[in-house]
């Protein structure tokens, strides 16, 4: 007997892997997109093309909506039900807090009300997509499973209330509940306004002369990034077990975005070294003297979280999960795909079709 699981945000970086990884597994994945104005379902038609595919359903809705997750949850029965969707963006939360309380915090709520409404509590296993924001202002480094939340941002704000929502229904109604704390993750699927890809895909760009320079915030920020592919196994591995548990997920290291930037060019072959203080600073092309990054206060956030290195320690004992890709072969594996398809982009203008423009946020 096959299993069922539903994956919301399928259209999203981690969707589009783990909707590939169950299919692998032999699951029957059903997908919820949203309604967009223009097709988002890139990252996963090759998974709607594969031939005599039967596996894999996609379904309209939306986080905001319990009507239409309570019908697919009751229509489908899954024993797994993945939530990924959400506003991630952190700093568009600031510009949009309310919206991101209400996907970010009360979807995942409306999802566990409806296994219970459903009378699915023993049945369905439910996953919630926590974040490492939610440690936010530095407590404790290394960050583990017991160190205290202290988020700094709506976004946070809300993954909070969906991490402790998630923990109250395991303990009210006995739902297999889960949460797994992933550290940043990354690849060539991430959405283009996050840091990594915005860099990796503007070294890209000016690798073939299609842009000049980049654009930053906070060049100090460090991150602990891992590679999606790996996160979303982990994801699998939290909901095999017999009792449900929330676990940290990274790589226990961690990189100033000034280093990924540095780690970036040099794919390329540009040494980037470093020019002024604050605001003023620039990454300059040490061989030529270009200007290649600059910093615009405008990708500062309200509040910031300055250090982000988790443990994931309970995860490589409990799961048996390690990371397995490095910070230089996910920042390789991002540039050369950015390569590939700046590549198309250009075929694309020399045969006077348009592409899609850059947009700098
Ligand atoms: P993405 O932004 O790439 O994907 C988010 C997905 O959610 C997209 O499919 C998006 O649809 C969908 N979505 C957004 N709002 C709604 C809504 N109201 N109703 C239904 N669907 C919606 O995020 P990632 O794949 O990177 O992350 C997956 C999850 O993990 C998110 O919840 C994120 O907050 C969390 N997370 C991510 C980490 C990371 O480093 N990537 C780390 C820790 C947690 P559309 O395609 O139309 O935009
Ligand atoms: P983050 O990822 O906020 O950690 O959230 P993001 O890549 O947006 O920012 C990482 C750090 O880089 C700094 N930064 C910039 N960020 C963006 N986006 N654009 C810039 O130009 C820029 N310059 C500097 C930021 O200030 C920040 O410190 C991601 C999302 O995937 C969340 O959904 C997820 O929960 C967390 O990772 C873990």
């Amino acid at each position: 007997m096959k299993k069922t699981a539903i994956i919301t945000g399928v259209t999203g970086q981690d969707g589009a892997y783990l909707a590939e990884l169950l299919l692998n597994k032999g699951y029957i994945v059903h997908g919820i997109k949203r309604r967009t104005s223009l097709i988002n379902t890139a990252r996963i038609d090759h998974l709607c093309r594969k031939e005599g595919e039967k596996d894999f359903f996609l379904h309209n809705g939306d986080l905001t909506d319990s009507t239409n997750l309570i019908r697919l949850v009751q229509e489908t029965q899954p024993d797994e039900i993945y939530n990924l969707a959400a506003q991630s963006h952190v700093q568009v939360s600031f510009e949009t807090p309310e919206y991101t309380a209400n996907s970010d915090a009360l979807g995942p709520l409306r999802i566990l009300e409806a296994i219970r409404i459903l009378q699915l509590t023993e049945k369905t296993k439910f996953y919630q997509a926590s974040t490492s924001e939610l440690y936010g202002l530095v407590q404790e480094v290394p960050q583990t499973e017991r160190t205290p939340f202290y988020p700094r941002s709506p976004y946070a704000a809300a993954k909070l209330y969906a991490y402790w929502i998630t923990v109250n229904y395991r303990e009210a109604y006995n739902i297999y509940a889960c949460n797994g704390i992933l550290f940043n993750h990354e690849s060539p699927l991430r959405g283009e306004t996050f840091v990594t890809r915005k860099i990796t895909r503007g070294v890209a760009r000016i690798k073939f002369g299609l842009q000049k320079k980049i654009l930053l915030g906070n060049l100090d920020a460090k991150r602990d990034w891992g590679h999606a592919k790996d996160y979303v196994e982990a994801m699998w591995k939290m909901m095999q077990l017999d009792k449900a548990e929330d676990f940290v997920i990274a790589t226990n290291k961690t990189h100033s975005v000034r280093s990924f930037v540095e780690l970036a060019f040099k794919e390329i072959g540009i040494e980037i070294i470093w020019e002024g203080k604050g605001i003023n600073e620039k990454g300059i092309n040490s061989n030529t003297g270009e200007v290649l990054v600059e910093v615009d206060s405008k990708f500062f956030r309200p509040t910031e979280v300055d250090l982000l290195i988790g443990d994931a320690t309970k995860a490589q004992h409990k799961l048996d999960w390690f990371p397995r890709v490095s910070l230089s072969e996910l920042v390789q594996d991002m540039v050369a795909s950015d390569i590939l398809s700046v590549k198309r982009d250009i075929f694309c203008l020399e045969n006077g079709f348009d592409v899609p423009h850059y947009n700098e946020n």
